[in-house]
């Protein structure tokens, strides 16, 4: 090689040595962690946020989805302080894992406090949802939109439930705070804590009769194959999900890019919750064609199991904020 082709050769290179960092930090990669996997609307709602992301970041902005909340060993309860120290960017969470750290989020665990959609939709459209965001970024995490996990009905291998009586000694796994086992305890059920992760292995060998979860939980991961052949609607809570950003990734992004995630979020999140509305009927169709015997509450029976539970209210109003469920119930009762 001559001197003057050395010199181009050595010119090519420095441009590829400069041009290679510069391609590199084109693309950011970020982790998002949920608990369900794209096979249920929980999942699919991280898959809708990070292809609208990509897309509308024309690939500068990389959502890398972390299912069955392998980012913290399956310890979905520890989600938010893991989201608050950084081991995880971004989350598509259920404000029952989130409710230990954020104590107002209890506010949708209140068992009967929303008796519908409408009654979500009037909390988290609401003041009351905008309280709850600001209690959430108070605590070191940046919420962006609402999803939704769903109702959750109560299944068990023993036999019909149709009264709080029928509860009485039933081993149930429940996750989240210990409002539940308030709520399970009020009953006379026999409640014990225990992650998604342990729950499927505790319903098939019996250490647990019973579990609550929404339809869509229950009819993907074939809740009635480990034994669940009971499954009462009482509609006693529901729970949205929070699509959230760790504090210090969301200051590092440009305002473009943070209005970037927050519409895909908000897109997203209208998306998986219109979606898994449309979808309950058939999947409760579904779940009684393979045998499951479903029980529907008379208007009587299903009073009997609010009153049987207004001890939590005494408890937990307090510990949620009485502004914020005032709030709350006033958007419940105006719907
Ligand atoms: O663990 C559960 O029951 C689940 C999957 O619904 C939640 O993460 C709250």
């Amino acid at each position: 090689m001559n001197s003057k082709n050395l010199l181009t050769a050595l010119a090519a290179s420095s441009l590829l040595l400069i041009s290679a960092p510069t391609f590199a930090q084109e693309t950011r990669e970020f982790s998002v962690s949920t608990v369900l996997s794209d096979a249920f609307p929980w999942g699919q709602a991280a898959v809708k946020w990070a292809e609208l992301v990509e897309e509308r970041s024309e690939g500068r902005m990389k959502l890398t989805i972390y299912p069955n909340a392998q980012l913290v060993s399956g310890d979905q309860t520890r989600e938010f302080s893991a989201m608050r120290s950084g081991i995880i960017d971004m989350a598509v969470a259920s404000t029952i894992n989130w409710s230990p750290q954020v104590p107002e989020l209890n506010l949708f665990s209140l068992p009967f406090l929303m008796p519908d959609e409408a009654a979500i939709d009037a909390i988290t459209q609401g003041e009351a949802g905008q309280a709850i965001f600001e209690a959430i970024e108070k605590r070191g995490v940046i919420p962006l939109a609402w999803g939704e996990n769903g109702f959750r009905e109560l299944s068990n291998s023993r036999g019909a439930i149709s009264q709080p009586a029928d509860l009485k000694g039933l081993k149930v796994r429940v996750v989240g705070s210990p409002l539940f086992l308030d709520t399970f305890n009020t009953l006379g059920a026999n409640p014990t804590q225990m992650s998604w992760a342990d729950a499927q292995p505790a319903l098939t060998t019996g250490a647990v009769d019973g579990q609550e979860n929404p339809l869509s939980v229950f009819d993907v991961a074939r809740i009635d194959q480990v034994g669940q052949k009971h499954l009462t609607l009482w509609r006693y809570m529901a729970d949205p999900l929070v699509f959230g950003v760790n504090q210090r990734v969301w200051n590092s992004l440009s305002t473009e890019d943070q209005t970037l995630l927050k519409e895909a979020a908000i897109e997203a999140g209208a998306w998986e919750i219109a979606k898994s509305r449309a979808e309950l009927v058939e999947t409760l169709e579904r779940i009684k064609e393979r045998g499951v015997e479903v029980t529907e509450l008379t208007p009587e029976q299903h009073a009997a199991f609010v009153d049987a539970t207004e001890s939590v209210y005494e408890k937990w109003v307090p510990r949620i904020g009485q502004d914020l469920f005032n709030k709350a119930k006033a958007a419940v009762d105006a719907r």
